[in-house]
């Protein structure tokens, strides 16, 4: 039995020895009919200059095994194409062969089945070889033109067939092969870091009308980039061709339009990622830099603002109509849901052909998809055709540099303005009447812009005079006006017991937490509607009256970044207040939890540092009202399904009138840590001192630390602190959160440390507005020519303990329950 057992696995040995002495060793670069690749787990194929590495791989946390290739050179294994992503082997044990007539295959387990095939190749070959070359792709030729990199030599290419990532020389779009056969090339991203095969999103180039790239979910559109225009996609101003460094794509218009990038010395990479955004990946300093992704704002959603109207990033609300369009539904429009879009004022008279164009400037063009391209026509030309065209709505220039132009006849979708100057001309097509109407809205706005620049110094003499006058008329008048806004206001009033049965009763199952002045509890109203519910303590001190007319008040205030309040109740000595329920709860549980705070990459940091930008912004300067909220802090944002921000807990907040500018309280109510020198010491408190609660808000969620916690034990320094020195050392990238500091947009960053720095300064005087604030942030302007932050108020923990002190003499303690009675003009 043993000499059997032993003579059965010598022939075994026999035929391993034979088998592996043909295949493929470590470290060539061919694989031909008669050597194999085997996953022994070691093995690969290398290319000649050593680049690219190609052979069998488990990517990290997953056990099933995939041929793909990566980077030779770099320490993260950083896999850029799989073939069998759809089907994974389940063990070590699979095997990369090629057939004689050129074919690759992939077998697994049991060696027999291919789980993987390239398909027979465009033309037949005699003796074919497969290679991986230095620029990643991996080809089929015929032996004897081995070492020619002609892809005109190559009977089959991985670079068409891309699997989430572009590497230079690769292309998108739609590719003519010699067979004739015409093959949509895109980029389809891994369903999850650990899982390569197909996830939810793609992106690619739809060659309808005037070819866009695109990034789709699910097959339908989530981030339109435009059109081409000779120079940058109308929808990646920022993005251009040319020489301008790394970032550089181009697109090449025949029969085969597809969309190549170009490359350079430096190692850089395009990847459809799992999460939506198209990312370009730079190699530097031993890690992966994102230099720049899509999509970055609400804006670059997919028709975010419906037909005939536009996003603006800057603008609060986003959606604004073309000139002489109007809502076509004016409810939704107000409660700030724009998606019905805009519709004509006046229709087109195009039979007396009087229409005329009005040109909206700084636009990504309208969706193109359905336009018409006249490459040979001269924009005049094209402004004649569109007027002879009865549903002509609009045309711009095909190319910036003047050939060609592109008409559309139905409506306009998905624009955005740009306010930085770049985007380019649209002529849209309005009725003679709307189109004076138009440039005198136009020419009133410059008019008014001529009058600030030169007629502005001369006239505040005068106003300074008056203005005196005003604010007494102003400040008597100004009870009277919120008395009138308050009738008009009608915010539902919820049952007790509706209340109860939503909160099973205010089980302390349903508890969330306790929040400002009282707990707060989940409920259910009805099937589908999920609320939360805050309820006064007992103990607070606010009477009906003022608590009936703050929540009058905050109800006016709708905006994406404000968490809505629903309605209120008033019953059986009951207070509460109803609002949407946010189901990531708020925002420090996240930043703050060594576990949580791995979900926070640095997109997500970013998008929450601008929503609760615009968010504050609104409360200053765009609702009706002049609004301070003065507890701005991690824990009263709060976070909703996507991970978007809104301000909440406005128990504190309060309102000025329109030209007050700050007001003093004994009562000094807020966080410590977050609140302003000024309002601390002395109890003064204005937009100025929201602005440094927000800069302490946007440096924790950079360094994923609370500023109070901060440095206790070693240094005098808060984060305000250590973040203005390292600033000044021009090393405060060490401060940024080891959480995401693997893979971030390093001007983004800086950029946000820099505004964050400018919020916190210790003078009201020096920091900026919440509208500088967010131009300062999505600004593509040199971070350089931001201005130099001065020293932050309380930068050391020691004042902090002065605060403390403070505390216990004239305000209230933290996060005590509070309303703040409104104070009238
Ligand atoms: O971090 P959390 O889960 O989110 O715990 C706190 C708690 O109540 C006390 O403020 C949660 N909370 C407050 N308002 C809401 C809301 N509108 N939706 C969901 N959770 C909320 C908060």
């Amino acid at each position: 039995m043993g000499r059997k057992i032993s003579s059965s696995s010598s022939v075994l040995l026999l035929f391993l020895l034979s088998w592996s002495a043909c295949s493929v060793s470590s470290g060539a670069d061919t694989l031909s009919p008669n050597r194999p690749l085997l996953d022994d787990g070691t093995t690969a194929l290398v290319s000649a200059g050593g680049s690219f590495r190609l052979g069998f791989f488990s990517p990290d946390g997953s056990t099933n095994r995939y041929v793909g290739i990566w980077y030779n050179n770099i320490s993260i294994q950083t896999v850029v194409w799989v073939a069998n992503r759809r089907q994974p082997i389940t063990t070590i044990s699979g095997n990369l062969s090629l057939t004689t007539n050129g074919t690759l295959i992939i077998t697994g387990e049991d060696n027999s089945t291919a789980i993987w095939s390239s398909g027979s190749p465009a033309s037949a070959l005699e003796n074919p070889v497969a290679r991986i070359l230095d620029d990643g792709n991996f080809v089929v030729q015929e032996a004897s033109s081995n070492g020619n990199d002609d892809p005109n030599s190559f009977a089959w290419q991985s670079f068409d067939f891309p699997t989430d990532t572009l590497l230079p020389g690769m292309a998108v779009g739609q590719k003519q092969l010699r067979t004739g056969v015409i093959l949509d090339i895109n980029l389809t991203a891994w369903k999850s870091p650990t899982d390569p095969s197909p996830g939810q999103y793609a992106f690619g180039l739809d060659v309808r009308g005037d070819p866009q790239i695109f990034i789709w979910t699910e097959t339908q559109p989530y981030w339109r980039g435009g059109p081409w225009n000779g120079r940058w996609f109308s929808g990646v101003p920022e993005v251009k061709d040319g020489t301008d460094g790394v970032i550089n794509f181009y697109v090449e218009k025949d029969h085969t339009t597809y969309l190549p990038i170009n490359g350079s010395s430096t190692i850089v990479r395009w990847t459809m990622n799992s999460s939506g955004h198209l990312e370009l990946l730079v190699w530097i300093e031993a890690r992966w830099s994102v230099s720049w992704y899509i999509p970055k704002d609400h804006c670059d959603r997919m028709s975010q603002c419906g037909n005939n109207s536009y996003c603006s990033s800057n603008n609060s609300p986003p959606c604004t109509c073309l000139p002489a369009f109007h809502p076509t539904n004016q409810h939704n429009w107000d409660m700030l849901d724009g998606g019905d879009g805009c519709i004509r004022t006046t229709p087109l008279d195009c039979r007396n052909k009087t229409d005329g164009f009005f040109t909206q400037s700084g636009t990504k063009l309208p969706d193109t998809s359905r336009s018409t391209v006249l490459a040979n026509l001269s924009l005049e030309e094209c402004k004649a055709l569109c007027l002879n065209n009865c549903s002509c709505t609009a045309y711009a220039a095909l190319n910036i540099s003047g050939s060609g132009c592109l008409i559309w006849t139905d409506d306009l979708t998905d624009i955005t303005v740009y306010q930085s100057g770049l985007g380019q001309d649209l002529y849209v097509r309005l009725a003679a009447k709307d189109l004076v109407l138009a440039s005198q809205a136009l020419h009133h706005h410059s008019n008014r812009k001529i009058i600030m620049i030169v007629v502005l110094p001369v006239a505040i003499l005068f106003l300074a005079c008056v203005a005196y006058s005003i604010w007494r008329w102003k400040k008597r008048s100004s009870h009277i006006d919120y008395e009138a806004e308050e009738k008009d206001m009608e915010l539902p009033l919820f049952d007790l017991n509706t209340i109860k049965d939503a909160t099973d009763d205010f089980s302390i199952d349903n508890k969330l937490g306790e929040g400002g002045f009282g707990p707060v509890y989940k409920g259910k109203l009805g099937e589908e509607q999920e609320i939360a519910v805050k309820r006064l303590s007992k103990t607070s001190t606010q009477g009906v009256d003022e608590f009936k007319n703050e929540i009058t008040l905050i109800a006016k205030l709708q905006h994406r970044n404000l968490v809505k309040l629903l309605g209120c109740c008033i019953q059986g000595g009951e207070r509460l207040l109803i609002y949407e329920y946010l189901s990531n709860g708020s925002l420090d549980t996240f930043l703050f939890d060594e576990v949580q705070t791995v979900l926070l990459d640095w997109r997500a940091r970013y998008n929450i540092i601008l929503g609760v930008a615009r968010g504050l912004l609104y409360l200053h300067h765009d609702s009706r009202l002049r609004i301070i909220h003065r507890d701005l802090k991690a824990s009263n944002i709060l976070l909703d399904k996507d991970m978007n921000p809104k301000i909440s807990d406005f128990g504190m907040a309060r309102i000025f009138g329109g030209d007050e500018s700050e007001s003093t309280t004994k009562r000094v109510v807020g966080t410590y840590g977050y609140m302003s020198p000024e309002y601390v010491m002395d109890g003064i408190f204005s937009i100025k001192s929201d602005v440094f609660s927000f800069g302490v808000l946007m440096l924790e969620i950079i360094s994923g630390k609370k500023n109070r916690d901060y440095g206790q034990s070693m240094s005098q320094l808060n984060l305000l602190g250590n973040m203005w020195i390292m600033w000044k050392e021009g090393k405060s990238l060490d401060l940024v959160d080891t959480n995401f500091s693997h893979s971030f947009f390093e001007n983004d960053v800086l950029r946000c440390i820099k505004v964050g720095l400018l919020c916190v300064q210790e003078q009201p005087g020096d920091r900026p507005t919440m509208s500088s604030v967010l131009a300062m942030l999505v600004s593509t302007d040199n971070i350089s020519l931001l201005p130099e932050p001065k020293q932050p108020g309380f930068f050391s923990t020691r004042l902090s303990s002065v605060n403390s002190d403070y505390s216990n003499t004239e305000s209230l303690s933290i996060n005590q329950a509070s309303i703040t009675a409104i104070a009238g003009r």
